[in-house]
């Protein structure tokens, strides 16, 4: 199971995805500080809407083996620059919550986590568990290990460790 990190704006849905992967019952638990379980870290909404705290998620970002930019549907503004996955040395995907929002703006939303540089754009109700299942067998398939020496030669060839050789 890939290790997830989620960051993203507070209200995003963050923690309440971290209860939907678990199975559990969402109960609204406002998220203080950064917090680690086996499956996942959890942030504070505040550290990326902070230019201070922003820097220290890509800190945390190492313990994980995948990161996750999580936008609700319905926000209204983007607080992730274009690009933002070249500072961040792991797959990066993207978590649409709020999918079932009156207010969604799906394709809005969609393309600033494409200027992200998202791999892969997942859409959930953290509230029926839409899109969870996929979510869960994306998570599911272990990255593969690989020596230091191996990552150096792909990084030769100008690809990231966890890129398919084939493409
Ligand atoms: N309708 C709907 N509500 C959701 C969904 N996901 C989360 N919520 C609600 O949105 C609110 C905020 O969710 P949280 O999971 O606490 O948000 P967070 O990103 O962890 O916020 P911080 O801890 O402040 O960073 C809660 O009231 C959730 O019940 C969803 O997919 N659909
Ligand atoms: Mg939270």
């Amino acid at each position: 199971m890939k290790k997830l990190f989620l960051m993203g704006r507070s209200e995003a849905g963050k923690t309440s995805l971290t209860q939907a992967l678990r199975g559990e019952e969402l109960h609204y638990v406002k998220t203080q500080y950064t917090s680690s379980d086996d499956d996942t870290i959890d942030s504070p909404g505040e550290y990326a809407e902070s230019k201070h705290f922003s820097a220290g998620l890509a800190c945390f970002s190492f313990e994980a083996d995948v990161v996750a930019v999580v936008q609700a549907a319905d926000e209204p503004y983007n607080l992730f620059s274009p690009s933002l996955r070249s500072f961040i040395l792991r797959p990066l995907i993207g978590i649409i919550t709020k999918i079932d929002s009156p207010y969604a703006n799906i394709p809005m939303v969609r393309q600033w986590l494409v200027n992200a540089g998202c791999d892969r754009i997942f859409l959930i109700n953290n509230v029926t568990r839409e899109g969870i299942d996929e979510l869960m067998e994306y998570l599911g398939e272990d990255l593969p290990q690989m020596t230091l020496a191996e990552a150096k030669r792909r990084q030769g060839m100008g690809l990231n460790e966890w890129e398919d050789m084939a493409k």
